[in-house]
């Protein structure tokens, strides 16, 4: 079934040029992107995009790194769009993702893990409104 998701290319991985190779990944396995843009959050953006871990004892540092340079995000649309852009980003924690997945090959920290993914259709909705 044809999916949408959004995915941010995160601060970390835009000041290394490597936006461009981290959309083409989601091209060569067949998605399409069908929006695109390039722009820094606000605090109060970052708040709401991440209120689900609003109590996490990590969330200042995630709203501070998120807020830190630009980011790049994208609407990817394709077959069971979630779950696939899911497998192709790898684990949250660098360290433990698997070479071949974008946080694997270009992630520093579980912090500056150079991509986010919406983990599911009701995070899409909210996310996109966030953003687009
Ligand atoms: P994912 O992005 O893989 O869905 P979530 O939703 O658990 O992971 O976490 C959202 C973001 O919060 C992650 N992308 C990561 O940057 C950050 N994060 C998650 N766990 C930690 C942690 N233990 N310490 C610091 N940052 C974290």
């Amino acid at each position: 079934m044809s999916e949408q998701t959004l995915i941010i290319v995160k601060p970390d991985a835009v000041k290394r040029n490597l936006a461009e190779e981290i959309l083409s990944r989601f091209e060569k396995k067949g998605f399409t992107i069908s929006k695109q843009k390039t722009l820094n959050f606000t605090t109060e953006m970052a708040n709401e995009f991440y209120s689900a871990h609003s109590a996490k004892p990590f969330f200042d540092e995630l709203v501070s790194f998120i807020t830190s340079g630009e980011v790049v995000a994208a609407i990817i649309e394709g077959d069971n769009a979630v779950s696939r852009t899911r497998e192709i980003i790898g684990h949250t924690n660098p360290k433990e993702a698997s070479s071949g997945t974008i946080r694997g090959d270009f992630g520093i920290s579980i912090t500056e893990n150079s991509i986010h993914a919406s983990d599911s259709s009701e995070s899409f909705d909210k996310e996109v409104d966030v953003i687009f």
